[in-house]
């Protein structure tokens, strides 16, 4: 039986998502692997994880980090934020995780689960109709959680709400529960009906309590 394995915002932690595809006994040609992407900034081993997803042909969907990043190639360097100026630096090989990360579609419909970023807009039956900011960076919607005013035909998979961390609800599963901010890595295999958890082995970016969870960072 081949199966897949959702797994949340990775954020660089390199060795934690290498130990969860291994306690996952991950077949490759076999398995399916997906990230709710913000694969890049705020961790420590960036390249490693685009190389990995690279060679294992693990899909993902883009997060508002690599939205931005994809923004920020666009626009000359001399226009770039200081944060922004950091970040390419801090990435390196700017041109070899552009052409991977430019791949990436806004949501995926797998077999088991619609997979996006941050979330739907209430509201909207149709993906092609939502907001591309909505489906980066939304939490609350009029000041509830997105997922409380969204019905959707299939599990609707998510990351970027580190605050909130873990969700299991009918319907909605949310896996980012902030492994750069040292907490843990979260995956979901549906074929198992099996949650996975990897420990952060350290607090690699620290949480930034006034930017969460309604700004953008
Ligand atoms: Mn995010």
């Amino acid at each position: 039986m081949s199966r897949s394995l959702f797994i949340g915002d990775v954020h660089g932690c390199f060795d934690e998502l290498s130990q969860m595809i291994e306690d996952f006994a991950f077949v490759e040609g076999k398995d399916s692997i997906y990230l709710t992407g913000d694969v890049i900034n705020k961790g420590p081993m960036v390249l490693e994880c685009i190389r990995l997803i690279d060679e294992l042909k693990i899909q993902a969907v883009l997060g508002n980090h690599e939205a931005r990043f994809l923004e920020t190639l666009k626009v000359p360097k001399t226009k770039w934020t200081e944060k922004e100026y950091k970040r390419m630096k801090a990435l390196g090989e700017v041109e070899w995780v552009q052409s991977v990360v430019s791949k990436w579609p806004l949501w995926l419909d797998t077999p088991h689960a619609l997979l996006v970023h941050a979330g739907l807009e209430p509201a909207k039956d149709a993906l092609e109709s939502m907001d591309e900011a909505v489906l980066l960076s939304v939490r609350k919607w009029s000041g509830k959680p997105w997922f409380e005013q969204v019905s959707w035909p299939k599990t609707v998979v998510f990351g970027h709400w580190a605050q909130l961390g873990f969700v299991n609800i009918p319907g909605f599963i949310g896996l980012d529960s902030g492994c750069v901010y040292g907490k843990a890595l979260s995956g979901w295999c549906p074929e198992e009906n099996r949650f996975y958890q990897v420990l952060a082995r350290k607090e690699y970016s620290p949480v930034n309590l006034s930017a969460l969870p309604y700004k953008d960072t």
